[in-house]
């Protein structure tokens, strides 16, 4: 009974553990090399996305759209648990994919040594029933042909000994590039009719970052609150409307542009002055821009911080509880800005700091004044 108990301790602590994202690899980041045939490999990680710092414990290759190139299934222990990665590349080379059915040497035919002779020499696959951790790859094994139009000969040697060669001279071109052949042990050879279908594109920046959201377009944004006034050290000195909440700084006609900050925010002390720059702009195009602090301690650092980032736009404090609720788990990320159309709907998030953000402000600061700035 005690050891039961001493399991489930263990088992919710740990599941804890993970779902913070700690990791027992100490973050080891996840490789993949790409073969130059035959003159070295390329370490394609960081380039794939495929280099995530998660504890991977299980990788397929299979080729799930059956486009003629292996895709990669990853299972890791924590944060994004289960990963597809689809191959972008040579999906429009030529390849052969083989099937094994075996009649003596068991279904699977695991163990039976696949050979095809191509212009660029024999190439060798075994039947395999498992690999990595608790992993099984594709069952039907693909062959990279190039350009070449066909493989030249296919020979199987099945684990009950029995070797079967098809040769492409008889001119059948069964062997033909984008073929998918069944070969049955002591039989004879299928082709096989796939149907390719298309795996979803990856999230784009701003799907994965509504993904991190509890809000999306469309939605009314939460009146959130602000501090009087009186209650931040040299607050009298802050620019902008003395209003309660931010539903009272909508007007009509006109758009909101709120900037979600801190003074503990490294990138925000790169993008506000980035903001500062832009005001007239956004005024122009018919928008009101508030930075809305989200300090709740050392509330004493938010007015100096301002005169450091040289920020004289309208700024107010937040401690509105439903700060966190805006996030997914309450995973507070900023800097966030949000658009808002004068009923207070959300018409535009913006999230992070980077050349990209800073696009998006630009256009915000370009979209009607036509003749730029
Ligand atoms: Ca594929
Ligand atoms: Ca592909």
């Amino acid at each position: 009974m005690e050891e039961a108990g001493n399991e489930s301790y263990t088992d919710e602590h740990m599941s804890a553990i993970f779902e913070e994202g700690f990791s027992f690899s100490g973050y080891e980041r996840d490789f993949l090399a790409l073969s130059r045939g035959g003159s070295g490999y390329l370490d394609i990680s960081g380039v794939s996305g495929i280099d995530s710092i998660g504890d991977g414990r299980g990788a397929v290759f299979a080729d799930f759209d059956n486009d003629g190139d292996l895709d990669i299934f990853l299972v890791s222990l924590q944060g994004s648990a289960y990963e597809l990665f689809r191959n972008n590349v040579g999906h429009e080379r030529g390849f052969l994919r083989v099937e094994l059915r075996g009649t003596r040497s068991g279904r699977d035919a695991f163990g039976a040594v696949v050979r095809l002779g191509t212009d660029a020499g024999t190439l060798t696959k075994i039947k395999s029933g498992g690999s990595g951790y608790l992993a099984q790859h594709d069952p039907r094994l693909l062959f990279g042909l190039g350009d070449a139009a066909h493989a030249q000969w296919l020979e199987v040697t099945w684990p009950s000994g029995l070797v079967q060669r098809i040769d492409n001279l008889d001119g059948s071109d069964v062997i033909a590039a984008g073929s998918a052949l069944r070969v049955t042990e002591g039989g004879g050879v299928e082709i096989l009719r796939e149907s390719r279908f298309s795996l979803v594109d990856p999230l784009n920046s701003v799907e994965t970052l509504l993904a991190t959201l509890e809000f999306a377009p469309g939605d009314v944004f939460p009146d959130l609150s602000f501090r009087r006034r009186d209650e931040i050290p040299g607050g009298e000195a802050l620019a902008g409307e003395a209003a309660t909440s931010l539903h009272g700084l909508l007007r009509p006609g006109r758009r909101l542009l709120v900037n979600l900050w801190a003074t503990y925010c490294i990138p925000c002390r790169r993008e506000m002055p980035e903001l500062q720059a832009m005001t007239p702009h956004f005024a122009a195009n018919g928008i009101d821009l508030v930075g809305l602090s989200i300090d709740t301690e050392s509330l004493d650092r938010v007015v100096p911080f301002l005169h450091q980032t040289g920020v004289t736009y309208p700024v107010q404090v937040t401690a509105d509880a439903r700060v966190p609720e805006l996030y997914v788990g309450g995973r507070i990320s900023i800097p966030l800005s949000v658009l808002l159309d004068s009923e207070g709907r959300v018409l535009q998030v913006i999230g992070g700091w980077s050349a990209e953000t800073a696009a998006s402000f630009e256009a915000l600061a370009q979209t009607l004044a036509g003749t730029g700035r």
